[in-house]
């Protein structure tokens, strides 16, 4: 039941539960300061009469984080009103332009200036078939511009309406998805340069090792610690869904493990690696116990599902609970990569080390079925629904490291028809989808491919307030696409850093500053005709910077003050490797 309050004369309040036994209460509350005239409250109404100005100060909060929510909103509704609206303001954007002017996109001479249309009004014009680059800039910095507004230090992670959820009943109950779609919120945070707006998703998944102790040791009679295909705030681990696509699927904890890796691998910094070493050790521990044998002879998940897809057996029987799928082993395979090479740099765990090895070697080798196309489970299955939006089987490609061109041209191959053979029977009709295939194609360092991906989300996926839809709003598509646009331009997921290894025709002229690449540098981007002009690189993590540019076209590496870098540092087959120090930037230009 609503309860509407008043505080003084001048302020509202509503306070509600959630429902359920010990649910948690929250409270908002408005209050109005004016500038001359008079505010009062009749009954639950705040009346403004005969005033020049009125600022509104809306604040919010819940027994989640404080007891009595209405007195600590009280209270900041009191500090706030204590500052001019001008100071508030300035406060906002002190705090906000920082972080967003670290980056800036811009795609050259097609990016006329569009200022006489609205947004929604430069949507309809793409969706018709126009080109504008412009309007993918305003997508790639309002992508920003979401994630740092709605996931900071010391709040929660963005859920799937990331904080602009407007219901009681949102859609799936505004949680955290967690076999993509909380994972694809965050591929933006570490590659477009707001690694702090990723901490909350850390904190989420080290709060979760508790529940997912006491999940792992009672379903499964497992040390370690697991999560199924959903979390929520409580960091609950358990299945979840009248048995449904989704339930029994034992990833969600060791996925999102591996977003505390890329933290580390793009600011390389050994205390944070300490740090998340613990969780990604603890989520491998799981699998040492759970892995099972198959017939084949190979250790495989038992039981589980492909998200959400559904086979058909030649007699017309479908279902979906398998052993080993494709996903599951690609991420049991990053898992077990990433503790390897962790507890060496740490120096630690060499018995683990031994155990963790002798499983990946035991996993199974991925495999190609009908068609040329990677195989999605163990078995070759037809797909009931063949454009299905989940393309788990890909993770291997984007955002694991095991599929790529360069080292594994075969699966690549295969992945490039799984691609094929989804779209062209109805795939990437949800805005996430979409999203994850134009990560895809730039993974296959297709630009022409994720280009087009990206002009039909803005086309098919995108609210007239950019928002992307699944149908209905759900912002991961917004998350994932930006992500996407920054794979077009710069890929660091192998052993090197790759400058515009997928740029599209339609972006021929443009540049970038502040994207990050793993090793822990800087990078800003210019080029024209398609070509590289002027790349400037800095270190923050002293690393040695090992570079290669989309095109294989040979570069050399200059001081910032022009002198040339040894040319004894370049290797003959286009990748530069230079040893950098903190803080040093190097300029590179084509030959
Ligand atoms: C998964 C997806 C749906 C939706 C939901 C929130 O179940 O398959 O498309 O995104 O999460």
């Amino acid at each position: 039941m609503d309860r509407s309050g008043r505080a003084g004369t001048d302020t509202v309040t509503m306070s509600n539960d959630c429902g359920g036994r010990d649910g948690l209460t929250y409270t908002a509350a408005v209050k109005a300061v004016a500038d001359g005239g008079k505010v009062s409250i009749i009954g639950e109404h705040l009346f403004v009469e005969a005033a020049d100005a009125v600022t509104l100060i809306l604040t919010a909060a819940s027994t989640f984080r404080y007891p009595e929510p209405e007195l600590r909103c009280l209270d900041v509704l009191s500090g706030a009103a204590a500052e001019t609206y001008e100071r508030l303001k300035a406060r906002h954007i002190e705090d906000y332009a920082p972080l967003f002017d670290r980056m800036k996109l811009t795609l050259g001479s097609l990016e006329e200036a569009a200022n006489d249309r609205s947004v929604a009004q430069r949507l309809a014009q793409v969706a018709q078939g126009a080109e504008d680059a412009g309007l993918v800039t305003l997508y790639f910095h309002f992508g920003r511009y979401l994630l740092l507004s709605g996931s900071r230090p010391g709040s929660l992670p963005a859920n799937l309406q990331g904080i602009w959820n407007d219901s009681m009943t949102p859609p799936w109950d505004s949680k955290y998805t967690i076999n993509i779609n909380t994972q694809m919120n965050y591929w933006p945070a570490e590659s477009c340069n707001l690694a702090e707006c990723h901490e909350p998703l850390f904190e989420l998944v080290e709060r979760m090792r508790e529940s997912g102790r006491v999940t792992a040791r009672e379903m499964y009679g497992c040390r370690g610690f697991v999560a199924h295909h959903n979390t929520d705030i409580w960091a609950d681990t358990a299945p979840q869904d009248i048995y449904g696509p989704a339930t029994q699927w034992v990833m969600g904890a060791a996925w999102l493990s591996l977003h505390l890796r890329e933290h580390y691998r793009f600011h390389p910094d050994e205390a944070f690696l300490r740090r998340a070493y613990d969780t990604m050790k603890e989520a491998a521990l799981f699998f040492v116990d759970f892995l099972v044998e198959s017939p084949e002879g190979y250790l495989v998940t038992n039981p589980s599902v492909s998200p959400e897809n559904v086979y058909r057996l030649p007699n017309g029987e479908t279902g979906t609970l398998c052993y080993g799928p494709a996903m599951d082993t690609q991420i049991i395979t990053e898992l077990l990569d990433a503790c390897i090479q962790s507890s060496l740099i740490l120096g630690t765990d060499e018995a683990d080390r031994r155990i963790w090895k002798e499983t990946k070697a035991r996993l199974p080798e991925m495999k190609i079925g009908s068609g040329g196309r990677l195989q999605e489970w163990l078995e070759d299955y037809e797909e009931q629904e063949p454009g299905h939006r989940h393309i788990s089987h890909l993770f291997g490609l984007h955002p694991g490291t095991t599929i790529s061109p360069a080292a594994t041209p075969t699966l690549a191959n295969a992945a490039r028809e799984t691609l094929l053979h989804r779209l062209e029977n109805g795939g990437g009709h949800t805005g996430w989808s979409r999203a994850w295939i134009i990560n895809f194609w730039a993974r296959l360092l297709d630009g022409e491919q994720a280009y087009d991906h990206t002009m039909a989300l803005l086309r098919m996926s995108t609210l007239p307030n950019l928002f992307d839809n699944h149908p209905p709003f759900q912002i991961d598509g917004n998350f994932g696409a930006i992500a996407g646009i920054a794979e077009m331009l710069l890929q660091s997921h192998l052993d090197h850093v790759a400058l515009l290894p997928a740029l599209p025709s339609a972006w021929a002229d443009g540049g970038i500053t502040g994207l990050r690449a793993r090793g822990g540098f800087d990078v800003d981007l210019a080029w024209r005709d398609g070509r590289l002009t002027e790349a400037r690189v800095t270190s923050t993590g002293g690393e040695t910077l090992r570079l290669r540019t989309g095109a294989g076209v040979p570069i050399r590496a200059l001081r910032p003050d022009g002198n040339p870098i040894d040319a004894a540092a370049q290797h003959a087959d286009g990748l530069l490797a230079l040893p950098m120090r903190a803080g040093e930037t190097v300029v590179i230009r084509p030959l």
